[in-house]
């Protein structure tokens, strides 16, 4: 495992994306101060300030893509979810890789993968964690309620330890999920979800479901049913 760290820069996802010709398997992209995140369809990863992780994984394990790389960001929500118990923190995950505190976004995971021509060059698995912030810091993000591990524990904690942990955590058990799948971690996964047996509206793309969250399939979609009939979803927000 590679690390390169960089003081400031757009996007550690874009630069990943952009670079990655030239960037080793199992490269971390880490950065101290995000200038223009992004999360899925466009929306924004808000650098608020504080001391927080953010951080772009760059993985190339084969030429051609394969369906289980779309369960990573979830697989790594698990290990997120497992390193902040070390914490005493009891974190949980809205479907399919919001990691949540009492309700409040703490982490949020974007996996982007490059695929030129015909050919798959390999994929991003980014990551922003609000680490030590103020509570004022928190108010930034206007649409959803967010918290920060210093605000939830009073303390500060150490962001190079923390950034140690994770990818330590997440390379640990990295080869044998590509091997079995989301099924290796689909008991921890429904462990921490927050969403189950409840009624959940779903937002895809244009179109919303709402229904009961009834289960999580072996490949990581969600399964919701409304009074008539039940659908098994692979993307999509819980909102
Ligand atoms: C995500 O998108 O949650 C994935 C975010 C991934 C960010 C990392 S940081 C390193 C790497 N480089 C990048 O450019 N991106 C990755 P999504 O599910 O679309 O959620 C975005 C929503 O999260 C926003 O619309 C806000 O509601 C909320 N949000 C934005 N910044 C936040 C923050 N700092 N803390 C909590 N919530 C935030």
């Amino acid at each position: 495992m590679n690390i390169i760290c960089l003081e400031k820069v757009d996007s550690t996802n874009t630069y990943a994306k952009t670079n990655i010709e030239k960037l080793a398997d199992k490269t971390i992209i880490h950065t101290l101060r995000q200038t223009n995140g992004h999360g899925r369809l466009q929306r924004t990863w808000i650098d608020i300030g504080g001391e927080n992780l953010f951080l772009s994984i760059v993985l190339k394990p084969s030429n051609e893509y394969k369906e289980v790389y779309s369960n990573l960001t979830q697989y790594l929500s698990v290990v997120l979810v497992k390193l902040l118990k070390e914490y005493d923190i009891n974190a949980q995950i809205k479907w399919p890789n919001d990691v949540l505190i009492d309700g409040k976004k703490v982490a949020g995971i974007l996996s982007e993968s490059v695929i030129q021509g015909n050919n798959f060059k390999g994929m991003v698995i980014g990551i922003g964690i609000n680490i030590n912030t103020d509570k004022k810091d928190l108010e930034k993000v206007t649409d959803k309620d967010a918290t920060s591990l210093s605000v939830e524990l009073n303390k500060t904690v150490d962001l190079k330890t923390f950034l140690a942990q994770l990818t330590e955590g997440f390379f640990s058990k990295y080869d044998e999920f590509l091997e079995k799948g989301f099924d290796y971690i689909k008991k921890d996964y429904i462990n921490s979800a927050c969403f189950l047996d409840k009624e959940v509206c779903v937002q895809m793309f244009n179109e919303k479901k709402s229904g009961i969250a009834k289960s999580v399939t072996g490949k990581g979609e969600l399964v919701i049913s409304d009074s008539e009939k039940e659908f098994v979803l692979s993307i999509g927000d819980i909102l």
